[in-house]
């Protein structure tokens, strides 16, 4: 029959795959600026899942060493729930999908020089290119260089913290991040804990809506339609366009994407763990001084989300980071059964 008695998983009678990841397409080969690993590849070309984790989180968010046990935690998470990690970067100009623990070192240890830069979708080709004049950058990738990268490579599920978004004063600043354009032109699931609230998360979403993006929460034992969470805080008082029960579900929703022919990426919201969430109240206060000490500073640009971010690290005096931490590794964990779960559906 069609559905699989002991899961309830519907098996489709045909298969139907979009071309952006059927047999016809045709992923990047390496060459000079653009490297898959092996162990990658060879995940990818076995339909194993595969997850991609971003590095603007080590080069722009946690310190050395840190970072580099940040790095190997969520590798770690990845395999232990049954998938491959693909940890996204540049080092040395070449853009690698999959990092060896070396390379990963190399990458995470240059946070902070002057010469490892914070890379989105337009400075991708700036540091590839000047490789050529003998200029040599390591770079983090953020969500959008991430996710852009793994398409590239062929993967479809990505992993990560918090998203960027519509900054508050938006309207003035015209600063919007790139990660929300990059969902609405590139088919890669990114599964993040919705982004955070020194954000303007109601325009966040509108935006995430024009850009034809679907947005699912999970539910996690909560009934009826959910908030879009707020990275600590699992409520945002806004409410998720949908809400999904588990990951089955959200590969459905990617596979049924796919087959659909609808090239935009997807987000999967994952709520903090709840004993590791922190009051909406305590963060509020928190981030108000964040942003006016942004202000205050002039800061614009790429620099801003690197500065409120370690500008809320400083006043929350480290209470925020095992929440950080704990919920990147849910969000990882979650990525991989996802991307479990769609290996099933695409097989
Ligand atoms: N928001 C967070 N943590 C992060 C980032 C955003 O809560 O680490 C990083 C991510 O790499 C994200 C990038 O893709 O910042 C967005 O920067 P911008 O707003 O300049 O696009
Ligand atoms: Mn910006």
């Amino acid at each position: 029959g069609l559905i699989t008695p002991a899961i309830g998983r519907p098996r489709l009678p045909q298969r139907i795959i979009s071309p952006c990841f059927g047999a016809n397409r045709r992923y990047l080969t390496n060459n000079g600026f653009f490297r898959v690993s092996e162990e990658v590849r060879e995940a990818l070309n076995a339909n194993k899942p595969v997850v991609a984790l971003e590095t603007t989180i080590y080069t722009h968010g946690f310190p050395y060493p840190e970072n580099v046990a940040l790095a190997s935690l969520l590798e770690s998470v990845v395999r232990v729930n049954g998938g491959v990690p693909a940890t996204i970067g540049i080092l040395d100009g070449v853009a690698r999908v999959g990092m060896n623990p070396e390379e990963i070192i190399r990458l995470t240890e240059s946070a902070g020089k002057d010469t490892t830069l914070k890379l989105s979708r337009r400075d991708l080709a700036h540091v590839c290119g000047l490789r050529l004049a003998g200029k040599k950058f390591h770079g983090g990738t953020t969500i959008a260089g991430t996710m852009l990268l793994a398409h590239l490579a062929g993967i479809k599920v990505f992993g990560t913290g918090g998203l960027g978004g519509v900054h508050r004063g938006a309207e003035s600043s015209m600063d919007i991040s790139a990660d929300l354009t990059e969902l609405g032109r590139t088919p890669v699931t990114v599964v993040s804990s919705g982004c955070k609230s020194f954000l303007d998360i109601p325009r966040t979403l509108e935006y995430l809506e024009t850009e034809g993006v679907y947005v699912g929460t999970f539910a996690d034992g909560r009934k009826g339609n959910v908030d879009f969470p707020a990275f600590w805080s699992r409520d945002s008082g806004v409410k998720s366009p949908t809400t999904i029960e588990n990951e089955m579900e959200a590969a459905a929703i990617i596979h049924a994407q796919h087959s659909l022919r609808i090239h935009s990426g997807l987000l999967f919201a994952n709520p903090v763990p709840e004993e590791f969430a922190i009051p909406k109240e305590t963060m509020d206060e928190i981030i108000e001084e964040a942003i006016s000490q942004a202000v205050a500073a002039g800061i614009s640009g790429k620099d801003n989300t690197p500065f409120i971010l370690s500008k809320i690290k400083e006043l929350s005096k480290g209470k925020s980071i095992p929440a950080n931490r704990a919920l990147i590794e849910s969000n990882v964990r979650r990525a991989t059964i996802v991307a479990r779960e769609l290996a099933i559906l695409d097989a």
